[in-house]
């Protein structure tokens, strides 16, 4: 008992554009966002599908095109427990996505409720976010037209961070039970964090203000919003808060450019003096850049694995501390991306597990430690705490003071972290709480290893698909001998490792090198993707 008539007549409001395919991939969908439109109705149908099909819980729909140009958007959805939509629906979405008319849309979402055994009777229900591109209200719009089309109960969280998005969702699925996540509000989520934060903190030294550099975006507000929350416990100096100026989003700053670049926002360059810190969000704030200027005012960046790497020493010293070791197993998930540095230096302390891009990957991966600690050289990361390993932490009964101070320390992350999805501003309080602890600076951060120098290139190729990759994309299996080329080639550097593989966001091969030496690395990625091309 599909309403075919209502998606019907408002599917032919949004019909698709002819040529174009869309791909539900790691991002979600993600493309020009004047060409959306259709992509986005669809979507807003799928989700109350996704929603009758758990049982009327409430999906999350995010629109966002995170750190990409301002004309681009893109949508995501949001399981229940807040987190990236179950693999085996991107396949469902894609095909909605592609049907050529609206006779085909019906056809194809008669075909999803059949393959998924969709029960139409159940509710649905569905909140809804976006980011500030001036492309999202009317994106927006569609969307609802695709909700009021398969009936569903929405909500409108209005301008807001993906990771807030993906909080809400799980607040709202957990309302009422023992898992409870917090209150299902913005202020629900500020509360929580701070709150977390001033117990952290307590007692510590005031660490000078922060820069945040809000890339122009939508992290800007959030921000700007758990100010007095935090009350003294944290000052900051925010920057590229410009959300409203045409074009300003994501240019020339925010963490993609900083990690990309490897350099500091020009807007920045005369903010920070030797010796001071700062951080960058993306564009829709779940990837979070640090860095500071050094005594020979060098800027010195601090990406996803040296927060991995300050972080994961932290929670192993609690964890140690409170007289948990035996019961309490924490590890790291990485990608190939991580530099060697880093994976040598966390090898030698705790498990390290080495798997494919992509948010979903290291998420899941990390639901297989105790404490699963996870970031992506890019600075998308957070950490996972089991259910058990929660259960652990609520009921123990410390029997020294020592071991009950480390115990609180646990308990107050555990509601600091947000547990959905990579956070930008809980990973920020994350870093701050322990520089705190440590009275570390920027310097004794980045001492912990020293990063060796890589480079990452893009390589233009006649067919992507040619490129298959296997040992979490360390290695290529198609172009068939192309593999045995790049080890012949990467034996003759030193510290030399390398490794190509197609991009999942872009019509790209990436080729990524380091060596012990810059010009070995920038030479060795460059004779990599001569083989490639
Ligand atoms: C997406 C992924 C990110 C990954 C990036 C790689 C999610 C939510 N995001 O942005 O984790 O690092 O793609 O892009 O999964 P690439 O495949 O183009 O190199
Ligand atoms: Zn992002």
């Amino acid at each position: 008992q599909l309403p075919l008539d209502d998606i019907a007549r408002l599917a032919d409001l949004h019909p698709k554009p002819g040529h174009i395919r869309f791909q539900y991939g790691t991002a979600g969908f993600r493309t020009l966002g004047s060409v959306l439109d259709s992509v986005l109705f669809r979507v807003g149908v799928l989700a109350g599908l996704r929603s009758k099909k758990l049982d009327g819980k409430t999906i999350g729909v995010m629109v966002t095109a995170s750190h990409n140009p301002e004309p681009d958007n893109g949508v995501k959805l949001v399981d229940p427990r807040g987190e990236m939509l179950e693999a085996s629906w991107e396949a469902h979405a894609t095909s909605l996505a592609n049907a050529a008319s609206t006779e085909d849309f019906l056809q194809a979402v008669d075909a999803v409720v059949k393959n998924a055994k969709i029960d139409l009777s159940k509710p649905a229900k569905v909140i809804y976010a976006r980011d500030t591109r001036p492309s999202g209200p009317s994106l927006v719009a569609s969307l609802e037209d695709g909700l009021k089309a398969i009936g569903a109960e929405t909500r409108d969280a209005g301008v807001t961070t993906t990771p807030i998005l993906h909080y809400l969702v799980r607040a709202i699925n957990t309302k009422g039970t023992s898992a409870e996540y917090g209150d299902d509000s913005e202020d629900g989520y500020f509360k929580k964090l701070s709150g977390a934060f001033k117990q952290l903190v307590s007692g510590k030294p005031a660490l000078p203000p922060l820069v945040v550099d809000c890339a122009n975006g939508v992290g800007a507000n959030a921000v700007e919003k758990i100010v007095p929350y935090l009350g003294d416990s944290l000052t900051f100096i925010p920057h590229n808060t410009a959300t409203a100026t045409p074009g300003a989003l994501n240019n020339a700053c925010g963490a993609d450019y900083v990690k990309t670049t490897q350099k500091l926002p020009p807007s920045l360059a005369n903010e920070l003096k030797s010796g001071e810190r700062g951080c960058s969000f993306d564009g829709d704030a779940d990837r979070l850049m640090y860095f500071y200027i050094d005594a020979r005012n060098q800027f010195r960046m601090l990406d996803g694995d040296k927060i991995a790497a300050l972080v994961a020493g932290f929670i192993v010293e609690l964890v140690k501390n409170a007289g948990l070791e035996e019961k309490i197993r924490v590890g790291i998930v990485q990608t190939a991306y991580a530099n060697g540095s880093s994976t040598k230096y966390l090898a030698d302390r705790l498990p390290v597990r080495c798997v494919p891009t992509g948010v979903k990957h290291l998420h899941h991966a990390a639901e297989h430690f105790n404490i699963g600690v996870y970031f992506e050289a890019n600075g998308h990361g957070t950490v996972l705490f089991s259910p058990e390993t929660q259960g652990t932490l609520a009921s123990y009964e410390p029997s020294t003071p020592a071991q009950s101070t480390a115990l609180k320390h646990l308990r107050n992350l555990v509601q600091l972290i947000n547990q959905t999805v990579g956070d930008a501003l809980s990973d920020l309080l994350l870093v701050e709480t322990v520089l705190a602890h440590k009275s570390y600076s920027g310097v004794e951060w980045d001492s912990l290893y020293v990063d060796l120098p890589n480079r990452l290139v893009k390589v233009l190729v006649a067919d992507v698909r040619a490129f298959q990759t296997e040992d979490a994309e360390r290695r290529l299996v198609s172009p068939r001998g192309l593999q045995g080329k790049i080890d012949a080639l990467v034996k003759r550097y030193e510290g030399g490792r390398s490794f190509v593989r197609p991009s999942g966001t872009e019509d790209v091969v990436r080729v990524y090198a380091e060596a012990v030496m810059k010009s070995q690395a920038d030479e060795l990625a460059f004779r990599v993707a001569g083989l490639v091309y």
